[in-house]
């Protein structure tokens, strides 16, 4: 299936309601493009993904803020439970997914303006995140400051997802409600989570598993709240891409020493961030 079979599933939580992507992301804050990738390319994305996990001293991980090459021992046997940080840099297919055709128009749509790829992070497992919005947190040093208000993310299953392999949270509406940042709370990330929470209960706004196939894609506005599921068998993977884009020029990425590329006509950027 590809760009063609392309639907917008306004069913795919049940207070996601019908209509077009756009009234859902505006409504919901959230679309969902099913079946958008085809497996096998994925599957070719993610066995690129583990040869790099296994081989590559270059390939950056975060974790509780901080990101740490491949090769330092504090990574050693733990790679599969981190986050992978940028592997754009290093995987010319997470390059591809970022703006693969099947998803960039759609993103750009939604996003109302042109946006590049800013970020990609690589989950093998749930990340188990409490709640949280991105519209702060992603920072990546070379892009430098630029339009929160521009970020939307795609999230990418890699194979299927649900409550058994801590599927990702989300909370539908969320986007539309101001939030304190984590800045707010002096940085202390379990206040943060827990503020939120309550923000969202308070509004009758209650946690959704996605349920994902292999291929399928859910996007979201910058300022949505979701996390990462507690999944019920903990020995499961959850392999997923998530890609940052935002309304970033080339200009600014190469003065801050980012990298570059130019895939399917969109931008993606990288480098070593810290
Ligand atoms: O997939 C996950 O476990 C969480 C993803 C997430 O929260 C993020 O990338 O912002």
């Amino acid at each position: 299936m590809g760009a063609s079979a392309l639907a917008a599933d306004g069913n795919a939580q049940p207070s996601g309601g019908a209509g077009s992507i756009a009234d859902l992301f505006d409504r919901e804050g959230y679309a969902v493009l099913r079946g958008a990738l085809l497996g096998e390319e994925v599957d070719a994305f993610w066995s690129e993904f583990e040869m790099l996990r296994a081989a590559d001293g270059l390939l950056l991980y975060a974790e509780h803020g901080s990101v740490h090459r491949g090769d330092e021992p504090v990574i050693a046997d733990r790679r599969r439970e981190l986050r992978a940080i940028n592997t754009q840099n290093r995987s010319p297919r997470a390059r591809g997914l970022a703006m693969h055709p099947a998803l960039a128009p759609t993103i750009e749509a939604l996003a109302g303006q042109t946006v590049g790829c800013i970020q990609t992070l690589c989950y093998s497992v749930s990340s188990r995140q409490g709640a949280h919005s991105d519209k702060f947190l992603v920072a990546p040093s070379y892009i430098g400051p630029y339009d929160r208000n521009s970020l939307v993310a795609s999230w990418i299953a890699c194979e299927d997802a649900g409550e058994e392999n801590g599927g990702l949270v989300i909370f539908p509406g969320s986007h539309r409600l101001p939030k304190s940042t984590v800045y707010d709370f002096g940085c202390d990330y379990g206040r943060y989570v827990s503020y939120l929470e309550d923000l969202c209960r308070v509004h009758d706004i209650a946690p959704q598993c996605f349920h994902a196939r292999k291929g399928d894609v859910l996007i979201w506005h910058g300022d949505f709240v979701h996390a990462g599921g507690i999944p019920r068998d903990a020995s499961l993977g959850r392999a997923s891409l998530v890609c940052h884009y935002a309304a970033v020029p080339p200009d600014a990425v190469l003065a801050h020493g980012g990298a570059v590329w130019r895939v399917a006509g969109g931008l993606v950027y990288g480098g070593a961030d810290s």
